[in-house]
């Protein structure tokens, strides 16, 4: 696997003396919004971690590589090159022997993360579940990571263009642990707000980083979500979004869009039909979320000497 493994300086050094680093995902730069605001968003959400005393290692594929730790002009070059394949798992070994250029998606990344010994990984929202997955069985390959790679996720709940109770449904069968911070409601993403109660809830990161140890300590291998709510000043309520994610829906349906398209093909809708409102919160959103991994990640390496 070594041969395959980029790992830059700042990052190996961090590692080398447990100090805590956090992961971030590329295809939310590449696929996830638009440029330049993919790769301003993709520098400033390192920049909280590092104001949070962890160090950022942003993950992509590069000729043939993957690079965990990126420098700015590398996350520039992702954000506004035209064809860069999204990543999930199953793309790793074509995307790799055919030295592409790859943006990984949430079960890429955690998979990458995990072999370079990184904990902690901070995204804006994962894959799940899809609305009428019972006919199309689209369910994201990031659930089942979940289930198999031990590396937490931090993500601000599970946007509604999923089915968010089949989502946490999922999740139980999976033995994925999901835990809201702060408060007794499951995010809903754009909005604190989900309707589903949070299956777990822990007030502090003293206790989720105990959470975390205790997990794999008990053998128990797998991810533990951490939902994280929208502060309040950035939320898009949820019945004002839900009119634009019917319409992307009704909008794919037409255009038969399917497999991997469907995600990328639904966030772009929304952030357009929504004036930016969407892409205002997400990057909000995010930047919160990359505090929160960075504060578990302090705890974290903490408790686990
Ligand atoms: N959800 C979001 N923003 C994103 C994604 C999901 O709110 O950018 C991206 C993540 O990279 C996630 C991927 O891992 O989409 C899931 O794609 P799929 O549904 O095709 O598995
Ligand atoms: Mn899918």
């Amino acid at each position: 696997m070594k041969e395959f493994l980029e790992i830059n300086q700042e990052v190996k050094e961090a590692l080398a003396n447990n100090k805590p680093v956090v992961a971030l995902e590329s295809t939310i730069i590449a696929h996830g919004m638009p440029y330049p605001k993919n790769a301003e968003t993709a520098l400033a959400v390192e920049q909280v971690i590092r104001e949070n005393g962890a160090t950022p290692a942003t993950i992509a594929i590069m000729k043939g590589k993957c690079h965990v730790g990126l420098s700015a002009d590398e996350i520039e070059l992702l954000g506004k090159k035209k064809d860069v394949w999204k990543v999930s798992l199953r793309d790793l070994p074509y995307v790799i022997s055919k030295k592409m250029y790859g943006a990984t998606t949430v079960a890429a990344t955690m998979r990458i993360a995990s072999m370079a010994g990184i904990k902690i990984f901070v995204t804006g929202g994962i894959g799940g579940v899809h609305r009428g997955a019972e006919t199309s069985m689209d369910i994201s390959a990031d659930l089942t990571e979940m289930e198999n790679t031990s590396v937490a996720v931090v993500s601000a709940g599970v946007k509604s263009i999923l089915d968010i109770g089949l989502t946490l449904e999922y999740l139980e069968t999976k033995g994925i642990p999901v835990v809201t911070y702060g408060q007794d409601e499951f995010p809903g993403f754009y909005s604190g707000k989900s309707g589903f109660k949070s299956p777990l809830r822990l007030d502090t990161t003293q206790k989720i980083a105990a959470m975390l140890k205790t997990k794999w300590q008990l053998g128990l291998n797998g991810s533990v979500l951490i939902a994280n709510p929208v502060p309040e000043e950035y939320e898009v309520p949820a019945d004002e979004i839900e009119k634009d994610i019917q319409l992307a829906l009704a909008a794919a349906k037409e255009k038969n869009i399917s497999g991997k398209e469907v995600t990328p093909f639904l966030l772009k809708y929304i952030a357009d039909h929504t004036q930016g409102e969407s892409i205002e919160t997400n990057i909000a959103l995010i930047k919160h979320n990359a505090k929160l991994g960075a504060e578990v990640g302090v705890e974290y390496t903490k408790t686990a000497n």
